[in-house]
């Protein structure tokens, strides 16, 4: 052990993300836990690729985090989204606690939204898309599980664009929980928090925000107040891709269930209900998160200071 306490964790950035930090340009964050545990390959790699596209076209550059080899990147080259994708769920769905063994055993690891903000908060990013966000999961009174993206997100001051929280879990007690943490949760133009594969949940959203400039004044006051945490802007599905609420909550129900008789638990169990409801709905669901993937994207990038319509 090194008894320095002041070690700094060098983040690896790719050249147009060191360039538009450098310069003070929009730069997004994004998770690369997706790519290898969200969706199957090559459609991880290519909706990876069409992020970034996305993010560009809209005046930001993107900064996909994600570990390799023990370092830590912001803004992945194409040749390492591909080498990660192709690997697929041989590499390791990284938290933040993972990040320190994969540093010392020089490993690779894909990071969620959690260890993700960890890594594009080091170098100054306040704006991160992601598709949705983990919460408290169903039943969590007795198996405890809470995601760590909701313990970063109550310490980590970077506004978040999700479409919302996901049927799979106690959307409730999640709110509740953000509650709690003193983190701002706002409905990007809808006052019904949208369940991921939905445009609605059945619970209001805390509040409502209709232009991206009072998203922006949001993500000021949010720093600028200290609150300590970050924000969750929930971005609700197009309405021409959201699923049919009886359809989502079928396959819900039911990958919950099989969840339960197969043991699923743990970190395995958000991308294993991902991947039934996706098999259940016929690939349904799976179009869904990449329509709302964009669509998040998009919005944080005008929300980091790129450009696009209002
Ligand atoms: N929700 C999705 N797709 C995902 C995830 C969540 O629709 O890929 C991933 C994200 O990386 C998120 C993580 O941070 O799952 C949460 O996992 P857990 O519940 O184990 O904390
Ligand atoms: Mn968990």
């Amino acid at each position: 052990m090194n008894n320095n306490t002041n070690i700094r964790y060098r983040v690896h950035l790719s050249e147009e993300v060191r360039d538009a930090l450098a310069h003070g340009s929009p730069v997004i964050a994004l998770e690369s836990s997706v790519l290898c545990h969200g969706m199957p390959y090559p459609q991880s790699v290519n909706t990876a690729l069409a992020c970034e596209r996305i993010a560009r076209q809209h005046g930001a550059v993107p900064a996909i985090c994600a570990v390799i080899g023990g370092k830590l990147y912001a803004g992945l080259t194409d040749e390492q989204i591909e080498y990660l994708g192709k690997q697929g769920k041989n590499v390791e769905k990284a938290n933040c606690r993972d990040l320190p063994i994969l540093i010392a055993k020089k490993l690779d690891g894909v990071t969620t939204v959690a260890a993700s903000m960890l890594i594009a908060s080091i170098v100054g990013i306040k704006i991160f898309a992601a598709s949705s966000i983990g919460g408290i999961h169903r039943g969590a009174q007795t198996a405890m599980d809470v995601s760590s993206d909701l313990h970063e997100l109550a310490r980590i001051p970077m506004a978040v664009v999700c479409a919302g929280i996901k049927g799979v879990l106690d959307i409730e007690r999640t709110l509740e929980y953000l509650e709690t943490m003193s983190v701002p949760v706002v409905g990007f133009r809808t006052s019904d928090m949208p369940a991921f594969y939905t445009r609605t949940s059945g619970f209001k959203t805390p509040a409502r925000v209709d232009t991206i400039a009072e998203l922006s004044t949001m993500v000021d006051a949010m720093i600028g107040l200290k609150l300590g945490g970050g924000l969750v802007i929930a971005n609700p599905i197009p309405q021409e891709y959201a699923m049919e609420p009886a359809v989502v909550d079928r396959a819900i129900e039911r990958a919950l269930r099989d969840a339960d008789e197969r043991g699923v638990s743990g970190k395995a169990l958000t991308p294993y209900l991902l991947e039934r409801i996706s098999e259940l709905t016929g690939g349904q669901s799976l179009k869904t998160n990449i329509a709302l993937m964009y669509n998040n994207v998009r919005l944080a990038a005008q929300l980091a200071g790129g450009r696009g319509e209002e």
